[in-house]
């Protein structure tokens, strides 16, 4: 029996603002762009629980949460802070796991399977889980807990705020199937829509569907949502090795969806590598894309080639396959990033091109 968990945090841009500025605790406090008295541009990063019972909410035009709550605590998006608490985060829940895979500036999952024998095992590990964290950086988490990754992003979406969920493998199904498709987890607003459109209102409609249709609809893709809405997910937390490696990343002036940009934003990456391997005699056999959202989810997909290559080109168009493979437009894309590894010494030999280059 597999035992996921996925653990994320609670309001977590505006709890970092409450941790370092306490006096704001039961104030309305809003994190993102400058409202400038109602006229700011730019959208809402995240709001405390105190703000979200005015109607405010992520993503949300900074100018409507003016409007919303004129009097709330409006503070700038202090990335760097936020990165140095997730990374305290990071660090205790690695503790508990037997694998781990971070999913965001404030989520990860873990698998326990080793380390909790049953259910109830878990629930306890959950909570020494939020205890640490809450003792050694103050900051609340929720914990969502079942069968699989799916499943335990579902949890704990369903556990927030402050909260702990556990669903077991013979209930996943009833849990999910009767929410809107939206939120099922790997459906993205523009795949709701079509899929509404197609006449899906529940996820229980589209476990009720067939594979076949929905691949007519999305491709490949389409068999995964059949697989979701039937809360099978047999995709492993990935162990993030630090693996000695080379990257660059790119974040937006502004977020986009624009694949054109990002092909060009990675080709432009891909010359630098070249120009950083190459300048240390290295080779690289793996590719890795990272795409950050402006929701800050984080999705890492590599690929492999069973050669020793170094060139921009070779690097361009394994990382631009993998951003068509998994980028559906779903969400704007805020940063981009490319990285080598999988390094070997070029011994001595170089390549015909490199002669006569
Ligand atoms: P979330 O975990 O989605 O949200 P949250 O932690 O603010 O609130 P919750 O208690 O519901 O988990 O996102 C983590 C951080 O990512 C969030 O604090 C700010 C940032 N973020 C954005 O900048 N824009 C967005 O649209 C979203 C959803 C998040
Ligand atoms: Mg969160
Ligand atoms: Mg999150």
């Amino acid at each position: 029996m597999r035992v996921i968990m996925l653990i994320d945090m609670d309001y977590f841009f505006a709890a970092c603002e409450e941790l370092r500025r306490p006096e704001l605790k039961n104030k309305p406090v809003v994190v993102g762009a400058d409202p400038k008295k109602g006229k700011g541009r730019g959208v809402v990063s995240t709001c405390n629980y105190v703000a979200r019972k005015y109607g405010i909410h992520s993503g949300m035009p900074i100018s409507m949460a003016y409007r919303l709550k004129p009097d709330a605590v409006f503070l700038p998006v202090d990335e760097d802070y936020y990165e140095q608490m997730s990374n305290k985060v990071m660090e205790i829940v690695k503790g508990f796991a037997d694998r781990f895979e971070q999913a965001s500036i404030d989520e990860a999952f873990i698998d326990v399977s080793q380390r909790a024998k049953d259910y109830s095992e878990a629930l306890e590990l959950a909570k020494r889980i939020k205890q640490e964290i809450a003792e050694k950086t103050g900051l609340p988490c929720s914990i969502g807990i079942g069968p699989n990754k799916l499943i335990a992003k579902m949890a704990c979406e369903a556990a927030k705020p402050n909260g702990i969920k556990l669903v077991k493998e013979e209930e996943a199904k009833e849990f999910i199937q009767n929410m809107p498709i939206e939120k099922l987890y790997g459906v993205g607003k523009k795949t709701a829509e079509k899929l509404k459109q197609a006449g899906f209102a529940t996820v229980k409609d589209v476990a009720n569907s067939s594979p076949m249709k929905l691949m007519d609809m999305f491709g490949s893709y389409g068999a995964e949502i059949y697989k979701y809405a039937n809360a099978i997910d047999d995709s492993e937390v990935e162990e993030s090795y630090e693996v000695k490696s080379i990257g660059r990343e790119t974040t937006f002036e502004k977020d986009t969806e624009d694949t054109e940009k990002m092909e060009k934003a990675i080709e432009k990456m891909a010359q630098e590598i070249e120009a950083e391997i190459k300048s240390q005699g290295l080779a690289f056999s793996t590719v890795t894309l990272k795409l950050r959202f402006a929701n800050f989810d984080e999705h890492l997909k590599s690929t492999s080639i069973n050669y020793a290559a170094s060139s921009s080109e070779e690097i361009a168009k394994l990382a631009k396959q993998l951003l068509h493979e998994y980028y559906h437009g779903d969400e704007l894309v805020r940063k981009v990033g490319v990285r080598v590894s999988g390094l070997k010494k070029f011994k001595g030999q170089k390549r015909l091109s490199e002669f006569i280059g």
